[in-house]
C-alpha cells in the first residue's frame, strides 16, 4: 500500500498529487492515505502537504533498498539483481553462499549494517548501521584463477573514479586494496575466489566504504587511520549516488578486462591515483618485512619495488600489507 503511494508520488515528482488520486490508486480512504504519508515522513521521506492540492515528494531518505537502487542503476548489462538486508553477518559471506547455490553473475548483496564484516586475513571490518556502503557482487569471469587479484585493481580504479565524480573528493589508491582520502582509509576491497586449479568458479567482490560514519564510531585503534567521506566532501554525500556510480564505472572497466582482455585502463587509473608509488614502503608478508621503494604497478596489477639491496622485485597482492616507513601510508 505504502509502496503504491510512494510509486505514484515518484511518478509525479515535481508536482502535487491529490489525496483523491492517491486514494484511488491505492484503493483506500483518504484518511488512510494521510496515515501512510505520516509513516513515510517518519521514515525520512520529505513530503509536502497542502490542503486542496495534495502531496508532493520533495526528497527521499538515503536508503539503499533494492527497489530504489534498481530504478537508478544504469549498469544493467552487468547488474542483474540487488538483494538488500537491514542487517547481516557479512555481505561477502552471504554472496558466497548464494554463488555456491548458483546465483547469477551481477547479483549484488548490500546491507545497512554488518555484524561480522571481514577484511583480509580474517581481520574485522567495522560496518555500522545506515552510514556506509557494505556490498558484495557475484562475478563469474572467464579468467585464470591467478588473475582474480586483478579484479581488486579494477574495483579500486572504479571506486576511486566514483568517489571523485560523485563527491569531488581527491580519492587515492593505496595498493592493493585501500581507498584513501587525505591519508585516511575510507574504503577497503576484499576479493574472494572459489575455483579449481585452473578454472574460476566464482569471485565475490566486496566493497566497504565509510560514507557518513561518525568519527566517534571508530574504535581508538582506527581513529588515526580511518575516516568517512563526509569529513572531506563539501556536500552531504549520498550513499545511493555513490553506489550507482561505482556500479556503472565498474561495469565498464570490468567488461574491458574480461571481454576485451584489456586491464590497461584500470591499471592506468591505479597508477594515476596511487598514493603508494614513489614512496618508501614496508611490505609485510607472512610475518616478515621487505623494505623498498614503490616504483610501478605493472599490467598484471603487481607492485614493482626496488628493495633495500637495490634489486627490482615484484610483489603479488594476495596476502601482503603495505605500510609507509613510519606510518600507515
Ligand atoms: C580490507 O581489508 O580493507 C577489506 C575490507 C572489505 C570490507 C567489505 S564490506 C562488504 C564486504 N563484506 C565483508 O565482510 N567485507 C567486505 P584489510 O586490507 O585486511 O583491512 C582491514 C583493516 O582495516 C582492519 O584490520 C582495520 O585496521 C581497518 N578497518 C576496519 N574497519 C574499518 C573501516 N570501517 N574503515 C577503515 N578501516 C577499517
Amino acid at each position: 500500500m505504502k509502496k503504491a503511494i510512494l510509486e505514484k508520488l515518484r511518478e509525479k515528482s515535481g508536482s502535487f498529487v491529490s489525496g483523491e488520486e492517491l486514494s484511488r490508486t491505492a484503493g483506500v480512504t483518504r484518511s488512510a492515505i494521510w496515515k501512510h504519508i505520516k509513516q513515510l515522513k517518519e521514515e525520512g521521506y520529505d513530503i509536502e502537504s497542502i490542503s486542496r492540492r495534495g502531496y508532493q515528494l520533495k526528497g527521499e531518505p538515503d536508503t539503499l533498498d533494492a527497489k530504489a537502487l534498481e530504478i537508478e542503476i544504469k549498469a544493467k548489462k552487468l547488474i542483474k539483481k540487488i538483494i538488500h538486508f537491514d542487517s547481516i553477518d557479512s555481505t561477502n559471506t552471504q554472496a558466497k553462499i548464494l554463488a555456491a547455490q548458483g546465483e547469477v553473475e551481477g547479483t549484488v548483496v548490500i546491507a545497512e549494517e554488518q555484524t561480522e564484516g571481514r577484511g583480509r586475513l580474517g581481520r574485522q571490518w567495522l560496518s555500522p548501521k545506515g552510514t556506509g556502503i557494505w556490498m558484495s557482487m557475484i562475478l563469474r569471469p572467464e579468467i585464470e584463477p591467478w588473475e582474480a587479484a586483478k579484479i581488486t585493481q579494477v574495483a579500486a580504479a572504479a571506486v576511486a573514479i566514483a568517489i571523485r565524480e560523485s563527491t569531488g573528493c581527491q580519492a587515492g589508491i593505496k595498493w592493493p586494496n585501500d581507498i584513501i582520502i587525505n591519508g585516511k582509509k575510507v574504503c577497503g576491497i576484499l576479493t574472494e575466489m572459489s575455483g579449481e586449479l585452473n578454472s574460476v568458479n566464482f569471485v565475490v567482490l566486496g566493497i566497504g566504504m565509510n560514507v557518513n560514519v561518525d568519527k566517534e564510531e571508530f574504535p581508538l585503534e582506527l581513529q588515526s587511520i580511518a575516516a568517512s567521506i563526509k569529513e572531506f566532501a563539501a556536500e552531504t554525500a549520498s550513499r545511493k549516488e555513490i553506489v550507482v556510480k561505482i556500479l556503472s564505472t565498474f561495469e565498464e572497466l570490468y567488461e574491458d578486462f574480461v571481454k576485451n582482455k584489456n586491464i590497461a585502463r584500470s591499471i592506468d587509473v591505479c597508477r594515476k591515483y596511487s598514493v603508494t608509488l614513489g614512496r618508501q614502503v614496508r611490505i609485510i608478508q607472512r610475518g616478515s618485512a621487505i623494505l623498498g621503494e614503490a616504483m610501478d604497478i605493472n599490467d598484471e596489477g603487481e607492485l614493482i619495488i626496488t628493495n633495500d639491496k637495490g634489486e627490482i622485485q615484484k610483489v603479488v597482492s594476495g596476502e601482503v600489507s603495505v605500510r609507509g616507513i613510519t606510518d600507515y601510508i
